[in-house]
């Protein structure tokens, strides 16, 4: 797939001087930077060096099929204008078991890299200890190098300067560092993942810890990818989030998302929270960093916006970050993450997404995510994210989805793509439905939902579209009723990724409204 063109924008490929056979030159007119699913690049932590702006990132290389982090190894992006859409691209910096002796390869997770008071590089790198009987052996290393291109090497080379037990024991997973050299001269490293995030003090080597580890609080919601930043004395901290829920401000659902942001008044708080930089973006992970470049901040963030992008195939974006001075601490105004031109959709017979959506069991599971059925996205990988889903202690023996559109539509063909992660007749966790059938409001006389007429069968199978057809009929509001499988004892619940009705004539598609609000009710 390399130097494919994506999306009829150029990418082009030219050969840098010296070390660099390797780097290449971009020219992207927008988000993400690696667009063409050549090298996919996770994770920013951008960073001011020699003037440019670069950005550290990692590389996900797990096939389309596959959910795992899969990631040999880190990459640098640099650009002396962000606004230029110019980039210089340099794949492979380093790898985890070619810098750190005691790491193993393919788990070259969130770094950054910052300079120390002796003007060298420091890489704080998260990988994976090859020889440890620890529970979780995700550790930090730290890696020197002259310039941010590398050669890096390790400057720690005992092993990791954290892990489940350096410099003491700890139950976490040890991940996501970030550090801050603040004015004063002194440093301080965070880490952590899963709820948990610690911090600590470092002397001015880099390396060596400096007081005891110290648990980080305040920061509601916490998840991961923790980033450190300082502005006009106040401390920063923007992070992952996923403080799910209907009514969140971050993120409906539990395998989004959000960066999250709290501020104290010196490095190890007392921290408080004060709201979201950044909504979820299209991969259930969400990890950034900010920095000032020629008196600009910019937010670095990843996506599954790219060629074949996903939740394991993640890519690199750059948006302004503004800050609304008017109050104090001065607040991050919400970032507005901007894509490159896409290519305009061909006519479809998909009316779906123009449609508003409303399912008999809101508020919907946590797990689950409403905008999935119409958003046109299907994978052969999903995550509960992807699909909207009914799955609760107790399932009832039928659901429904239906959509509503603004005005009265024709249609006369359906099709539906059902998700599941049991057997077809099983009685427990999600399973195909046991039978399904397509329902209008009928407004004439009382009303009410009448099963569509005529329609040729409704297959039940999960994993690809079960289709229907019938003969042309005008409606406003239609439901997709879902029997469950099970039997006197218990019921599966029922999921659907995506859900599409058919009009009769293929027409351009309007521009998809994510925030589209709930149409009137047709009873
Ligand atoms: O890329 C691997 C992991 O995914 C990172 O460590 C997390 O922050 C999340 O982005």
């Amino acid at each position: 797939m390399r130097n494919k063109l994506f999306a009829g924008l150029a990418l082009i490929a030219l050969v840098a001087p010296a070390w660099a056979e390797e780097t290449r030159q971009i020219s992207v007119p927008g988000n993400p930077i690696l667009a063409d699913g050549d090298y996919y690049s996770t994770d920013p932590a951008p960073f001011v060096a020699d003037g440019a702006l670069w950005i550290l990132a990692g590389r996900d290389q797990a096939p389309p099929d596959v959910n795992d982090f899969i990631m040999g190894e880190w990459q640098l992006l640099r650009t002396d204008d962000p606004k230029s859409g110019k980039w210089t691209h340099y794949p492979d910096i380093a790898k985890p078991e070619n810098v750190f002796a005691w790491a193993e390869e393919a788990r070259a997770y969130a770094g950054q890299i910052v300079q120390g008071p002796d003007k060298r590089y420091y890489f704080y790198a998260p990988v994976l200890e090859k020889n440890s009987d620890a529970k979780d052996r995700f550790a930090i290393g730290v890696a020197v190098a002259d310039s941010p291109t590398g050669p890096w090497r390790d400057a720690h080379p005992s092993g990791p300067i954290i892990s489940q037990r350096v410099p003491v024991v700890n139950d976490i997973q040890n991940i996501d560092p970030t550090v801050l050299i603040d004015n004063d001269g002194r440093i301080y490293l965070y880490w952590g993942t899963f709820g948990k995030l610690l911090g600590m003090e470092l002397e001015r080597d880099m390396v060596s810890p400096k007081g005891a580890e110290q648990a980080i609080e305040g920061l509601t919601g916490f998840f991961e990818a923790p980033w450190i930043m300082k502005r006009k004395g106040v401390y920063y901290m923007l992070y992952a989030g996923n403080k799910a829920g209907s009514t969140s401000d971050c993120t409906p659902a539990v395998y989004h998302a959000c960066i999250a942001y709290g501020t104290a008044p010196s490095p190890m708080g007392p921290w408080t929270y004060r709201g979201v930089a950044l909504k979820p973006v299209s991969s259930t992970t969400s990890h950034s960093g900010a920095v000032e470049y020629k008196g600009q901040w910019y937010l670095a963030y990843h996506t599954a916006d790219a060629q074949g992008g996903g939740h394991f195939r993640r890519s690199v974006a750059l948006d302004r970050l503004d800050w609304d001075d008017s109050v104090t601490p001065a607040r991050i105004r919400t970032v507005v993450p901007t894509l490159r031109p896409q290519p305009s959709l061909p006519p479809s017979r998909n009316i779906a997404p123009a449609a508003s959506v409303k399912v008999s069991n809101e508020p919907v599971p946590v797990q689950y995510w409403i905008k999935s059925l119409n958003d046109g996205i299907t994978k052969v990988a999903p995550l509960p994210p992807d699909m909207w889903g009914s799955w609760s202690p107790s399932n009832p023996a039928s659901q429904w989805i239906e959509y509503r559109w603004d005005k009265a539509v024709t249609i006369d063909g359906s099709r539906i793509w059902f998700w599941n992660d049991q057997p077809a007749g099983a009685n427990v966790g999600v399973a195909p439905p046991a039978a399904w059938h397509l329902e209008y409001w009928d407004s004439r006389a009382k009303g009410g939902w009448k099963p569509v007429p005529g329609a040729s069968g409704y297959g039940t199978q999960s994993g690809g579209f079960q289709t229907v057809s019938f003969p042309p009929i005008h409606v406003r509001c239609l439901r997709a009723v879902m029997m469950a499988s099970g039997d006197d004892r218990s019921h599966a619940a029922l999921a659907v990724q995506e859900w599409e009705v058919l009009a009769l004539k293929a027409m351009r598609p309007s521009a998809r409204d994510a925030n589209r609000r709930l149409g009137a009710a047709c009873s």
